[in-house]
Parts: structure tokens; sequence; C-alpha cells
């Protein structure tokens, strides 16, 4: 039987277990070729890969990103960034200075490879996809291991082909494409799946368009979304001076996908997120005539040279409208550098838009809170209520095509109604320059440097071995697809501490629960039960670890995002799934749970237990979807507890 372009990149880098066809849940370890991080998840990254004690990382390429933490309004950021510096210098780490851009777009610029794996500590890594490279976002302590030549395990997926027809219209763009695709699916339609893209309509688009659609897969809770590489590969590779690293891989012709969705580009139209969820997606047309306050446009998903390129002749010689506050962060140096240079960015500026540092800015609350109950169009790819920094602001998720037309008209417009010609031609080579890319010391070198702890760098939490039984109240009880910033928010005062739990575990639950951590303190050790989806979105391991601070040792869920789950299991979290989801119901805040002989389970494996309400006199049936391996980590007390008691049975 054929095989898909991410079976033949698995089959290829398997170090564990066999490749199933029609995804059996099996897990398989891969071996990852790259590593990325940036540095709001970094900081954690390394300091677990320093508590690891590996010397230098085993990686054919690694790289840590500044491009997160970019407002540095007092030492805290600045403490992170040397810290990340020193390590990385040590390690065998290269380290794209602050201002060089988003960790997706110079990866995918400079990097990024067909047929390479990437595992990177953030959800958007699957950017990478676009190029034909296996990208897999996951959590600080995975990249950790990763970097210490350790495989990643996922479990065997099941591959949904997306198969593309036709040609996008005039006013449509990807970003309407991967819109679609959580409109059709929803943000949990991707769990346990690789999207894999396929069929005519593959050829018409180029990387930077392809790149959109994998990055926002994240948004479809997949494992990571994949392109074929073909000419547009080689001609993008081309552009960046980088042909050497072209192979082509497409699927085989008889190839089978586990489903198959087909999408005909032609008959998509502008679309738009509305609050608070990037799947709740509506026609432009629709909602045309919405008064805006704000249009932000970057992001890692939306800031090619091609996406502002487009913004840029979509504003030429007009001017924002008045009362509308319009920024566009540039998804990388090279970008605005070649925006200076052919004088695209003297337009920009004439037509009025505010242009701010090439890294993620606004898309995570690093400033442009917009006003009170505002009305924000982005071209970003979350649209979680208070991710901008506003807790009533309506935050839509649009094309850079849509947010530009709106930006001169004041209020949401559909750019297929804009009849100005704004056709352009990209340039054939793209202007590199790599010189915000800090090599690492060499091995003899590196033996001398000292790795520089400021005070903000804090030690992270860790539990003890887990005893014969659980028992613990529950600290807090929340609905479906709660995401990582509803349990470990992030915005320009709370990104600085993202090397400091104690600070954070304050703010924790902000998004659901004020009352959550004083309760939570309160009853020591406790539980928290869940709906559909908890922990979707970011890969941001404060999500579990800042719980784990206030003592949360399980959490009882109707289903759990990847990421999260892997995250919660790594840091010794126990995640339980219901059986019947309507048990859910008939579990309140405060009631006192407990799960009999769960080590002794555990130890032989089993994965069904009975959780009793000791306040409401029942039991419920849960199951861990976790693997063998997982488990041991559960007992251990977290990964790095089980590596420690692994080396001392080895002494
Ligand atoms: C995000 O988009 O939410 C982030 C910030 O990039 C996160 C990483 C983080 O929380 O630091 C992500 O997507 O993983
Ligand atoms: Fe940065 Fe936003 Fe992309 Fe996350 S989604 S990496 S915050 S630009």
């Amino acid at each position: 039987m054929g095989l898909t372009v991410a079976q033949k990149i698995i089959q290829s880098h398997i170090l564990e277990g066999s490749l199933d066809a029609g995804g059996d849940g099996k897990e398989i370890g891969i071996r990852m070729d790259q590593t990325l991080t940036q540095d709001s998840t970094g900081t954690m990254a390394y300091l677990q890969f320093e508590s690891m004690g590996i010397a230098r990382v085993k990686t054919e390429l690694s790289l840590a990103y500044i491009d997160h933490n970019l407002l540095q309004t007092g030492f805290e950021n600045a403490d992170d960034h040397a810290f990340i510096k020193s390590i990385t210098k040590k390690s065998g780490i290269r380290y794209s200075r602050a201002g060089n851009g988003i960790c997706h777009h110079v990866h995918l610029e400079r990097f990024a490879m067909p047929g390479k794996t990437l595992i990177g500590s953030d959800s958007h890594t699957p950017t990478a996809g676009g190029i034909g490279s296996l990208a897999i976002g996951a959590g600080g302590l995975d990249v950790a291991v990763a970097m210490g030549g350790g495989p990643y395990y996922i479990e065997n997926p099941k591959i949904l082909g997306v198969k593309l027809l036709g040609t996008l219209n005039k006013g449509v763009s990807a970003k309407d494409v991967i819109l679609e695709l959580l409109r059709r699916l929803t943000v949990k339609g991707g769990v346990g799946k690789i999207v894999e893209y396929f069929g005519e309509g593959v050829a018409t688009l180029s990387v930077p368009e392809r790149a959109i659609i994998t990055n926002m897969g994240a948004e479809l809770g997949a494992t990571t979304s994949i392109f074929p590489s073909d000419e547009n590969t080689l001609r993008f590779l081309r552009a960046q001076r980088r042909e050497g690293d072209f192979i082509e891989i497409k699927a085989d012709t008889d190839a089978v996908y586990d489903e198959v969705i087909v999408l005909d580009l032609s008959s998509l139209v502008p679309l738009v997120a509305c609050p608070h969820m990037p799947d709740n997606v509506k026609k432009v047309s629709e909602l045309a005539g919405l008064k805006i306050d704000q249009v932000c446009i970057g992001s890692c998903t939306n800031s090619s040279l091609y996406d502002l390129m487009t913004v840029a002749a979509i504003l030429k010689d007009g001017v924002v409208k008045e009362g509308v506050s319009v920024t566009i962060s540039p998804g990388s140096r090279q970008i605005l550098r070649m925006l200076a240079e052919t004088n695209i960015l003297a337009d920009l500026l004439s037509s009025g838009v505010r242009i701010l540092e090439c890294g993620c800015g606004p898309c995570i609350g690093m400033g442009q809170a917009p006003v009170s109950g505002a009305v924000s169009l982005r071209t970003f790819n979350r649209n979680f209520e208070g991710r901008s920094g506003t807790k009533d602001a309506m935050v839509y998720l649009v094309s850079p095509e849509t947010a530009a037309v709106s930006a001169l008209y004041g209020e949401l417009t559909d750019p297929s109604d804009f009849t100005k010609d704004i056709s352009f031609k990209l340039p054939e080579i793209y202007s590199v320059n790599d010189n915000m890319i800090d090599a690492p010391a060499s091995v003899e070198e590196a033996v001398s440097l000292t790795v520089v702890h400021g005070p903000n760098i804090k030690e992270f939490p860790i539990i003890s071995a887990l005893n014969t039984d659980i028992s613990a109240a529950v600290s807090i009880k929340v609905g479906d697809n709660i995401t990582t910033d509803h349990i470990a928010p992030s915005d320009a005062k709370l990104l600085p501490f993202r090397s400091n739990i104690p600070y954070l575990s304050d703010y924790s639950f902000a998004g659901c629960d004020l009352d959550f951590p004083e309760r939570a303190r309160e009853y020591g050790i406790s539980f928290v039960i869940a709906g559909e989806n908890y922990g979707q979105g970011s890969s941001r391991e404060h999500a579990a670890l800042v719980p784990l601070y206030l003592g949360v040792r399980m959490v009882v869920a109707k289903s759990f995002a990847r990421i999260h789950r892997d995250n919660l299991a790594n840091i010794g979290i126990i995640p339980m799934v219901f059986v019947n989801p309507s048990d859910y119901d008939r579990i309140n805040l405060s009631d006192r749970l407990e799960i009999r002989g769960i080590k002794q389970s555990l130890t032989a494996h089993k994965s069904n237990f009975k959780l009793i309400n000791l306040t409401k006199n029942e039991s419920y049936d849960i199951i861990t979807e976790v693997s063998v391996r997982q488990m041991n980590y559960l007992l251990a007390g977290g990964l790095l507890a089980y590596t420690k008691q692994l080396n001392q049975e080895l002494v």
C-alpha cells in the first residue's frame, strides 16, 4: 500500500513502535531532526534541559527565538533573554535575537526543510508543514528531551486528507481556506489526526500560503498539518537561496487517507471567525457594515511578504479611516527589510498604519489592548476572550485582504467587492541576512561559559511519587473548550513572569474563577473537573505547572487537547476522562473525590478506575488515556523525577 507524505516522513524517523495505517492509537517514538523554542516557553524548556544535565544538544539543528516578550517594561524579560542566550551559547543552540522575527516565520524562511522532523515549544510549530516538514508543537519538557536526542512520542495518527480543487477567487485567501475547515471541523475536529493536503489545488498555493493553512491547523487541534514538497517548494527555497535543502516528497498515487474532505478553492468566499473561538466562522458578507475600532495585521499566521504587499497594495493612496487604529507587525526582519527596500514601507506609513516590531506583539497581548468594548479585526489565529488584553473586546479573525479593505472603510467589508487592481509581483530572490542569528560556542569554548540565572528565574515545582490512594476536593469546575489562556493567562503584565511560577499562580484560571487560587491553597491538594477539549490552544506548560504549584493533582475531563494532556502527564498531574460524559453533571465544586489503589492500578498498567464521590456517596467510571510510558511518569511524580529514578537505578 502506498504512503502519504506524513507517513513517509514518520516511517523514515521511527525509533520505537511501528507505523500502523488507520491510526490504531498505539504510541510511536520519532527522532526529531530539528527543535525550536521561543522565549515565553523557552525559559522553562531550558531550565528543564539544564536539570537533565545534558551538555550539548544532539539534534541536527536547534534554535532559540526571541519573539514573544519584546516589551521590556521591567528587568524580567531581559533576565529571561539573558538566561536563554547563555544556555544556548553553551549547549550548541543557535539564538535568533529579539527583532529578527517570529519563530515560525524565520524558521520557515531560513531553516525548515522538506522531509525533516521539527518539534517546537509552541503550538504553531506546524507552520513548517507548509514546506513539507513534519513539524509538531509540544510542551517545553518534550522539546528538552528531543534536544537531548530522545524520541518524541505520538499516537499512531489518523491521516485526514484534504483534497484541494480549483483556484482561489479574487479577494479570497489562504486564511479563508483554513477558516472554512474550522467552520466544518471545529476546534476539536483535528484531535489525533494529521491533516494532509493533496489534489490539483495544491499547486496553486505558494509556500507562504500553505504555511498559513498549516499554521492554523493548530486551531483544529490536529497533531500537525502538511503539504507535499513540489515545484513551489523549490521556488521558495531558491528565493531564500536554499535550493540545496530541497527534496521532492509527494504522496504515492495509491496512498490511503483515513478520511477525505474535498474543498473546492473556487467555491470559497471571504470568511471571519467571530468572538470568541476560531471555529465560530461566518461569511464576511453576512456581517458587512460592522463598525470597527482596531485592525491588527501580523502574527505567525498572516505577516508574510505576500500578505504585507497585499495589504500595502490595498492601502496605497488611501488613508486609514478616522477612529480606527491599524497596526502591522511584520513576521520577520527579512520581510520588513524588503518592504523598506522596495519603498512599500513608505506607502504603508503614508496610509496611516502604525508599524510595530517584528514579533508576536498584539497576538499575545503584548501591547495594543483595544478600547473597552472594541471591535478588533485581527489577521491572527486566536480570538479567545480576554487574549487581546481587553476583557470585553470583540475580536474577529480575518484575512489580510479583509483587514486592509475594512481599515479603509472603518467597517467590516468584503474584499471581493474592492474593485481596485492590486496585482503585484513577488521578488524572485529574497534579501537574505542571517546576522541576527548567533552561532553557539564550540565544544571547547563552551566549557568555560556560565549560565546566567537572574532574580526573575525561579525553580519550577516538583511533586513526590504517587501514593496508594488519591483523595481531594474539587477546587474548580469548568465547561467545554477551556483554553490554556483561561488556565494560565498571558498578557503584557503576566508574560514577563513565565519563569516565575509562584507569581503566575495568583492569576490561575483568572479567565474562569477569580477565587480559584485562594480556594486551591486552602484545600492543599485538589482536583479539577472539566468539559470537552480541556487545555486547547497554546503549548504553554504553565497551564499545567501553575495548577500543580497550587496543589492540583488530577483533572477529570470529558476530553483533552493533545499537547495539554501530555504536559499534565509530564509534570505528574493525572489526566482522567469520564466514560459516561453525563457524570460530569453529577459532580459539584468542593465535592470530595477519591480513587483507591491508584498506585497499584497504574503500576499494573490498568487504565480503568472508579472515581468515588464521598460527598454524594456515588461513583463514576473514568479512564486515563495516557500510555504506559506516561503511567510511569505519573507514578514517579513526573518525567524529570522518572528520569532521575531511572538514572539512580542504573548506578
Ligand atoms: C500562543 O499563541 O498562545 C503562544 C503564546 O505562542 C503559545 C506559547 C506560549 O504560551 O508561550 C503557543 O501557541 O504555544
Ligand atoms: Fe506568536 Fe501569536 Fe504565533 Fe503564538 S500565535 S507564536 S503569540 S504570533
